[in-house]
């Protein structure tokens, strides 16, 4: 290579930075709209601002991603926080003592367990309804744009998105709720509602907000839908094989659950969710989009949690 090229390459910044770069501008984002709830009372904001603080951001860099350079990067900023926020308020119930009663969350205490039960639905509650607010101020759309990003988001958080997922996965099916297959349907069908529908919302809501042509979105939504159920098979792999130390979180809190992994075993598990992100990275090229950036960004949050699972399982086999 040409040396003019070779130091062109070394200087231009690589996915990780990219990475690195949205973070931060996502990270003030996320205190300037924290900043915004004032003059409410002081306590719900730390527990927001606490709750918010941390985390992998997965979901607002994959709407960043697909978004790409066209968008207008405040409105991406913008409903990047709305997904966290909503993504946000999930972890706060689902960590509740009535649901998973879990006492660790991205490495810090739950919000419940420092702020107490109460405080912590109602800073969930709040983030909620502030997510709509911001998604509804989103500058510099057309009003068709903006109802589509309010009713992608009410839409996830709701009755055919999380809230479902979360009631079937804590109480599972009755007869009338249309879905009897078999185990493989249900698990797929409630990954699809807690987790899949929160990555499927960030696709479309890049979509939208990038103004990609409509002859892209179902196979964009077939990407994000794959990704859902690889994500949720990797994190109960992690749930159940992983540390708190290693995840920042509670784990084997899924024991009796209907899971992929306690249905199907490890290495099926593990099987299952590798042949979902290669089919997950055939629509992506499908849909004409760059595949690299998204590459880097699963190998950065996959790798880390599937590579764990050959160790986990051999300390538990010596055991
Ligand atoms: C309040 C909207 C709302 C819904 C209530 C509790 C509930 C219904 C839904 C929760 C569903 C849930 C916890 C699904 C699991 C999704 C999942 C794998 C979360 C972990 O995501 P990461 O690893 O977390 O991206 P970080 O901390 O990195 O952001």
């Amino acid at each position: 290579m040409h040396q003019q090229a070779i130091d062109k390459a070394k200087a231009a910044p690589t996915h990780f930075d990219m990475q690195e770069s949205f973070v931060r501008q996502l990270d003030a984002r996320i205190t300037h709209h924290l900043s915004q709830l004032s003059p409410a009372p002081a306590r719900l904001i730390d527990a927001a601002s606490d709750a918010m603080g941390s985390g992998k951001r997965l979901r607002p860099y994959l709407l960043h991603l697909v978004a790409g350079d066209v968008a207008d990067r405040d409105a991406v900023l913008d409903m990047a926080v709305a997904l966290e926020m909503v993504h946000t308020a999930s972890l706060i119930v689902d960590d509740l003592p009535s649901m998973d009663n879990a006492m660790l969350r991205r490495g810090r205490p739950t919000t419940h367990a420092r702020f107490g039960e109460a405080t912590a639905i109602l800073t969930a509650i709040g983030l909620l309804n502030h997510a709509i607010s911001i998604a509804n101020g989103v500058a510099g759309l057309a009003d068709g744009q903006r109802g589509a990003l309010v009713s992608i988001l009410s839409g996830v958080m709701g009755w055919q998105g999380l809230v479902a997922g979360q009631e079937l996965d804590l109480h599972g099916f009755s007869d009338r709720d249309g879905v009897d297959d078999g185990p493989l349907d249900r698990i797929t069908r409630i990954n699809a509602l807690k987790t899949g529908a929160l990555l499927c919302a960030a696709v479309e809501a890049g979509a939208i907000l990038g103004g990609r042509p409509d002859a892209e979105r179902s196979l964009l939504r077939r990407f994000g839908e794959d990704l859902g159920q690889a994500f949720q098979i990797a994190d109960d792999l992690i749930d159940m094989l992983s540390d708190s130390a290693a995840t920042g979180k509670d784990c084997r809190k899924d024991v009796g659950k209907e899971t992929y992994l306690a249905v199907y075993g490890a290495e099926e598990a593990l099987r299952r969710c590798r042949g979902l992100l290669a089919s997950a990275d055939a629509a992506l090229v499908g849909a004409g989009l760059s595949p690299e950036p998204f590459r880097c960004m699963i190998d950065a949050i996959f790798t880390p949690m599937l590579d764990r699972v050959p160790q986990a399982q051999a300390a538990s086999a010596a055991r």
